[in-house]
C-alpha cells in the first residue's frame, strides 16, 4: 500500500473530509490529555458543552505546571480539575506525580492511536508511534465530547537517521540539528516521521526527546515506529499488552526526505532567544554559567537523569553555579532514590525540585539579572524564564551536567565517563497517584474556587469590522510574548479579565490600556505569528480586549486554530510589503466581511493612510461558520 506511519493512522481515523495534502480532515481522537494551566479552561468549556461523560478511550488530567502554591489560586484550581475530571470520567494525575508528557509516555501511550493534548508538547507520545498533537483547550474539550479534531492533511517528511550517536552526543543534539537545518517555521503543515537504520539505536526516552521538541519546528507532530525497542519499554512499564508493532510499509512514500547522520553530530546548543539559533557547543566558547537546569518534559527521563548522576558522581557543582534538577515523574525520582543515583546528585550539590515543569515555565528558579542559564528545556523564548535579561541556552543533559561542574559552557566530549545505563527490565510501577474517575457523573460535586471566572465569549460577526491597529509586531512572535506565563501570572489562567492586563507585556506594556481605550481593534504581525505553546489564553486575552482580527505574514498552526475557535479572524497579507506600510493606531475598516470570508480574501481599508490592501483568509467552510456565529462554543451549541 506504500503507506507511511502517518497515513496508516490518518486512514484509520479520518471521519470527515478526504486525505489530500493541505485539505482539511476531521480525525477521531482515541485519547486526550490536559494539564492544569490550560486544563481549567478546557474543563469549563467541557461543562459548557453539556455532555455527561467523556467519549474517548481514555482521557487524563495532569497537574504539573502551576505547582507553586503562593496563594489559594493554584490549589483551588487543582481541586476544580480533580472534581470536574472525576465527574466527567477523566483520570486524574495528582500534583507531584510528574509532568504530563513523561507520565503519559510511561503509563498511557499506545502505538497506532491518536492523542490530542492541551499542551504543545503532546507529540512526545510520538516516541512510541502515536499520532499525538498539541491543541487548544477547547479542541481537547470537543474531542473529549466525541467530536472530530480538525487538521489540514499534512505533508509527511521522512527524517532518515543513519549511523549511531557518539559518546556524549545526545538525542537532544539530533533535534537541535533538525532545528538548525529547518528552523522554527520549517515544520508548518508537516509531520516528521523518523526512519532509517539509526532508529533502532535510540531508546524510547531518546525518541521522545526528539518528538517532544519537534513542536519547536512548528510541525503538526513527529512520530517514530513502534519496534523491538518500544516493546522493551512497554515490558519495563508492565504494559506489554498495550504494545503493537507499528511500522511503515517497506515501499512507503514521503513528500520529502531529510537525512541526518548520527555519527557526524557533535554537542549543540540553541543560543538565546530561539530554539533554532543553534551552534556547536565547542564553537560558542566557554561562557561563564550562573545556573543549570536539568529537567522538563524534554529531558527528565530515568535514562537522562541516570546519565547526569553518572557524570556528577564524585564531583562537586562549581561554586558559582546553581544546579537545579527536576525529575519528570515520581517513577523516575523514586527509582533513583532507591538505586542511590539521587544521592550522587544531591552529594554533588544539586538542588532537587519536585516532579513538575518548574523553571521551564518560569515557575520558580528565575535566573539573576543577565544570568546565563543552561537548560535542557525545549524553549528559550525571550522572558520565558521569568527574568527578562536572562540568557537561556538549550543543551543536552550531558552538556548541562559537565558544564555545571566546570562552571563554564563545556563540550561534554572532553569528559571520559562510562555513560552506559543498565536499563532495568522492570520499572517501579505504582499508579496510586493516578485517580480513577467516579463511576457516574451524579456522584461528584465540582468544587469551584473564587479564582475561576467565566471565560469571554465572542459575538456573532458583523457585516463590517473596524478598529485601530493596536500593536504591530515582528516575525516569530511566540505565545509567551502574547500571553506571558510565569509564577506571578500562571495562577490566573482561569481568570481572563486579570490576565488580559498583561497581554503582550514583554513587548509593549501599553497594549492592554490602548486596546481598552480604543474599544479593541487589530493586531498586525510578521511571519509565524503565535508559535510555541498551545495556550488559548493568547487568543482569549486579546478577545477580552476586543481584538477582532490579526493580519500576519503567516500563522503558527495551533494559535491560528485558537483564534478561529474564539471568533477572531486570522488574515494573511497578500503582499508582504503591505506590512511595512502600516503604523500603530492606523484605522482599519473591512466591509462585506462575510462574503470576503467565503471568497477567501478581504480588502482592508486603511482609513488613516487612505490606502487599501488585500489579505487572504484561509478558512474551511466550518471555520467560516465558527467565526460568523462568534466562536466554536456558540457553533457547537447551535449544532446540538
Ligand atoms: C509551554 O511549554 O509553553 C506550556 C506552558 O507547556 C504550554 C501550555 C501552557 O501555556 O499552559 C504549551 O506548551 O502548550
Ligand atoms: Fe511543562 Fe516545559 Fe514541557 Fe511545557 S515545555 S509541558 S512547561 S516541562
Amino acid at each position: 500500500m506504500r503507506d507511511n506511519l502517518v497515513y496508516k493512522i490518518l486512514k484509520s481515523h479520518v471521519i470527515e473530509g478526504e486525505l489530500k495534502t493541505g485539505e482539511p480532515v476531521g480525525l477521531k481522537i482515541d485519547k486526550t490529555l490536559t494539564q492544569d494551566s490550560t486544563g481549567t479552561m478546557a474543563y469549563l468549556q467541557l461543562e459548557a458543552m453539556g455532555i455527561d461523560r467523556v467519549k474517548t478511550k481514555k482521557s487524563v488530567a495532569f497537574i504539573d505546571h502551576n505547582m507553586l502554591q503562593q496563594g489559594f489560586e493554584n490549589a483551588d484550581d487543582h481541586k476544580f480539575i480533580q472534581t470536574v475530571a472525576s465527574k466527567y470520567g477523566v483520570y486524574f494525575s495528582k500534583p507531584g506525580n510528574g509532568i504530563c508528557h513523561q507520565i503519559f509516555l510511561e503509563r498511557f501511550s499506545t502505538p497506532g492511536d491518536t492523542l490530542i493534548g492541551s499542551d504543545s508538547h503532546t507529540p512526545t507520545a510520538g516516541g512510541v508511534g502515536m499520532l499525538a498533537m498539541g491543541a487548544g483547550g477547547l479542541d481537547v474539550a470537543l474531542a473529549m465530547g466525541g467530536g472530530a479534531y480538525n487538521i489540514n492533511t499534512p505533508k509527511v517528511v521522512k527524517i532518515e537517521l543513519t549511523g549511531r550517536l557518539n559518546k556524549m552526543v545526545a538525542a537532544k543534539d539530533v533535534i537541535l540539528e533538525v532545528l538548525r537545518v529547518l528552523t522554527v517555521k520549517g515544520g508548518v503543515g508537516k509531520v516528521f516521521e523518523y526512519g532509517g537504520e539509526g532508529v533502532e539505536t535510540l531508546s524510547v526516552p531518546e525518541r521522545a526527546t526528539i518528538t517532544n521538541m519537534g513542536a519547536e519546528l512548528g510541525a503538526t507532530t513527529s512520530i517514530f515506529p513502534s519496534d523491538e525497542r518500544t516493546l522493551e519499554f512497554f515490558k519495563a512499564q508492565g504494559r506489554e499488552e498495550d504494545w503493537i508493532e507499528f511500522k511503515p510499509d517497506a515501499d512507503a512514500v514521503y513528500d520529502e526526505v531529510v537525512t541526518i547522520n548520527l555519527d557526524e553530530l557533535t554537542p549543540l546548543t540553541a543560543k538565546p532567544h530561539s530554539p533554532d539559533n543553534v551552534a556547536k557547543v565547542s564553537e560558542v566558547g566557554k561562557s561563564k554559567v550562573d545556573q543549570v537546569f536539568i529537567g522538563s518534559c524534554t529531558n527528565s527521563s530515568y535514562e537522562d537523569l541516570m546519565k547526569v548522576a553518572k557524570i556528577l558522581k564524585g564531583n562537586k557543582v562549581n561554586p558559582d553555579v546553581s544546579l537545579v534538577i527536576g525529575p519528570g515523574s515520581r517513577q523516575v525520582m523514586e527509582m533513583m532514590a532507591r538505586n542511590g543515583a539521587l544521592a550522587d546528585i544531591i552529594s554533588a550539590g544539586a538542588r532537587i525540585l519536585e516532579n513538575s515543569c518548574g523553571p521551564c515555565i518560569g515557575m520558580g528558579q528565575a535566573p539573576g539579572t543577565n544570568g546565563i542559564s543552561l537548560r535542557t528545556v525545549n524553549r528559550n523564548f525571550y522572558g520565558r524564564s521569568g527574568t527578562l535579561s536572562g540568557q537561556i541556552y538549550i543543551v543536552s543533559p550531558e552538556t548541562a551536567a559537565v558544564s555545571a561542574i566546570n562552571g563554564v559552557l563545556t563540550d561534554p566530549t572532553v569528559m571520559d565517563v562510562n555513560l552506559t545505563i543498565d536499563m532495568p527490565k522492570k520499572f517501579l510501577i505504582d499508579d496510586s497517584m493516578i485517580l480513577a474517575p467516579a463511576p457516574t457523573n451524579a456522584e461528584v460535586e465540582v468544587v469551584r474556587g473564587p479564582n475561576i471566572k467565566p471565560f469571554p465569549i465572542s459575538e456573532p460577526l458583523r457585516e463590517e469590522v473596524d478598529g485601530r491597529v493596536l500593536i504591530k509586531v515582528e516575525d516569530n512572535i511566540t505565545t509567551d510574548h502574547i500571553m506571558p506565563s510565569n509564577s506571578k501570572l500562571l495562577p490566573f489562567r482561569s481568570n481572563i479579565p486579570y490576565l488580559a492586563d498583561f497581554c503582550f507585556n514583554t513587548v509593549d506594556t501599553e497594549f492592554p490600556a490602548r486596546a481598552k481605550e480604543h474599544n479593541g481593534g487589530f493586531i498586525v504581525a510578521g511571519n509565524n505569528y503565535g508559535q510555541g505553546s498551545s495556550r488559548e489564553h493568547a487568543a482569549l486575552a486579546p478577545l477580552y480586549l476586543g481584538v477582532r482580527g490579526v493580519v500576519a505574514k503567516s500563522f503558527a498552526r495551533i494559535h491560528k486554530a485558537n483564534l478561529i475557535n474564539n471568533g477572531i479572524i486570522p488574515m494573511v497579507f497578500e503582499n508582504e510589503s503591505d506590512y511595512e506600510k502600516i503604523d500603530l493606531l492606523d484605522a482599519f475598516e473591512i466591509d462585506n466581511v462575510k462574503s470576503g470570508l467565503k471568497s477567501g480574501f478581504v480588502t482592508v481599508k486603511n482609513l488613516t493612510k487612505g490606502t487599501n490592501f488585500k489579505a487572504f483568509v484561509e478558512l474551511t467552510d466550518k471555520e467560516i461558520d465558527v467565526i460568523e456565529i462568534g466562536g466554536r462554543l456558540n457553533y457547537v451549541k447551535s449544532n446540538n
